[in-house]
């Protein structure tokens, strides 16, 4: 047996994969749900909505209670002494910020107090804004005023100067907050936290969740020294330092030793971004492969020969784990809306919203339903709708068309064409969005066998950089292979989708 865990902390639950190398199998998966789970702490999303401008923020002490409980449920499925190396997956762009007495917190074994019980005393900022956060549009003009406009940010960083990017919140605060800021000593993403938590000591950001912070150089894979200095005063101390994705950063700490049961001479790989970990957990990590995530934000990403950025300033170029770059089109108004409408029209099920779209015809109607403020494209809430009008029992069909249309048009500046496309995320189960995201983009449709490609991303990571055996080739044939079942397009709605992609377009004068 060759037993690795991957560990993904996403906007709403803590997910821990453990699979055999060896054997290329499954063997155990445990999730806590930062809502369901943790009912007493009112944050039933696993986030915190409603703050001053748009500000959205996340507990961390939730997070560290979340993975604790993970790993409880996940220690009653397998023998956790028998796992050789371990990453992480993190929701992107969310910080965490502490102060004097950090390295102690972390480096303490003791099983007396909890992670939580550790960290609180040391965290110089309570809450974590977090990727759905879109409170910092000032602070975005100020970053690029200082660095020559937003088209400089975009070459220097691989994105424009971006609101929920952590950059742009870092410099909210600083200003906010000012005596706070000067008494943070460590800024940490949610990847390079919890590979912190897990190590025992401070580990580097990789070069893949760093390119989202609007502070990293795209080409140099370094911070870049313009970029921290236009962001905050003593930036550069604060930050971890940048490292590629198959960095070993040390050993599991005493404390999960004591309280889990780890080998002590466990490997912690750095940790990335939840995106470009499912890149890597999709199999997709070499040019090729479109992935579309439907989770709480949707997502399409791709890895790419060399780099390449979007002059619209709404797609993303970020460091691909494996190396090279990847590119990343994020729309927030994902799984939240999907559920919205799902409830608005009455549907008890998802079953029962998939036969409401299959009865509707296709490529007629189409909106885009966006519950929240949206960043791609940038609008308030509110319904976009095009092509011809909606009706009540066209609605389910015509919204997920509308998101599929959008993530089309707004990933047109990648600039290759889809000729696979792999889906993943809850919603992706569907068959009849399946079906719609196939006949959108004209190509055929794979699903993972392993649904947490994020987790699956992280475990594969720490497999190849703690010295499995096996190349990242062989872990992806092994254990990214699609699940039976492709979903195939259907070339006679090619042209009816061209026109409404132009229609949407033409909506949103893009
Ligand atoms: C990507 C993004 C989200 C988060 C949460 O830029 O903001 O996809 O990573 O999943």
């Amino acid at each position: 047996m060759a037993l690795v865990l991957g560990l993904d902390l996403s906007t709403q639950s803590a997910t821990a994969l453990v699979i055999d190398t060896q054997r290329g199998t499954t063997i155990a998966r445990a999730r806590a749900g930062f809502g369901p789970d943790f009912p007493d702490r009112q944050h039933p999303e696993g986030f915190i909505r409603g703050g001053l401008q748009g500000e959205v923020h996340a507990d961390p002490l939730l997070w560290l209670d979340g993975l604790e409980l993970a790993l409880q449920r996940l220690a009653k499925l397998t023998d956790l002494a028998l796992i050789e190396s371990v990453s992480v997956s993190g929701q992107q762009h969310g910080s965490v910020y502490l102060g004097a007495g950090y390295r102690a917190a972390l480096a303490d074994g003791q099983v007396n107090t909890t992670l939580s019980q550790k960290i609180s005393p040391v965290l110089s900022r309570r809450t974590s804004p977090i990727w759905m956060d879109s409170s910092t549009e000032v602070e975005c003009r100020e970053i690029a005023q200082a660095l020559g406009g937003q088209q400089a940010v975009c070459d220097l960083t691989g994105s424009v100067a971006t609101p929920r990017f952590t950059g742009p919140q870092i410099r909210r605060w600083a200003k906010q907050d000012p005596a706070s800021w000067q008494r943070t000593e460590r800024v940490h993403l949610v990847s390079s936290f919890f590979a912190s938590v897990l190590a025992g000591a401070d580990v580097a950001i990789d070069t893949g969740d760093g390119a989202g912070m609007n502070l990293m150089d795209i080409r140099r894979g370094d911070w870049s020294p313009a970029a921290l200095a236009a962001t905050a005063p003593d930036l550069a101390r604060k930050l971890p330092p940048v490292r590629p994705g198959s960095t070993v950063a040390g050993n599991i700490s005493a404390y999960f030793v004591a309280r889990y049961g780890f080998s002590p001479s466990c490997k912690v790989v750095v940790g990335t971004g939840d995106n470009p970990s499912s890149l890597v957990g999709m199999g997709a990590s070499r040019p090729g492969k479109v992935v579309i995530s439907l989770g709480t934000s949707d997502t399409l990403f791709a890895a790419i020969e060399g780099i390449r950025t979007d002059s619209a300033g709404l797609g993303h170029a970020f460091g691909n784990p494996m190396g090279g770059s990847m590119s990343l089109v994020c729309v927030r108004n994902g799984s939240l809306a999907r559920e919205a409408i799902r409830r608005e029209c009455g549907y008890a099920t998802w079953e029962l919203f998939a036969q409401a779209v299959q009865a509707s015809p296709a490529a007629q109607a189409a909106v885009l339903p966006l519950e929240e403020t949206e960043i791609t494209p940038r609008r308030a809430a509110g319904r976009i709708a095009f092509g011809k009008p909606v009706t009540k029992d066209t609605l389910a069909r015509a919204a997920v068309e509308g998101q599929a249309l959008s993530l089309r048009l707004h990933s047109r500046w990648v600039g290759t064409p889809t000729t696979q496309l792999l889906l993943t995320g809850g919603a992706s189960e569907n068959p009849a969005v399946a079906k719609i995201f196939a006949d959108v983009f004209g190509a055929p449709v794979y699903r993972l066998a392993v649904s947490d490609s994020a987790a699956l991303g992280a475990a594969l990571r720490a497999a190849e950089a703690a010295g499995c055996g096996l190349k990242m080739a062989d872990l992806e044939r092994i254990f990214c292979a699609p699940a039976p079942g492709v979903v195939e397009p259907d070339p006679s709605l090619r042209q009816a989708y061209d026109h409404l992609e132009a229609s949407l377009a033409k909506a949103l004068a893009v």
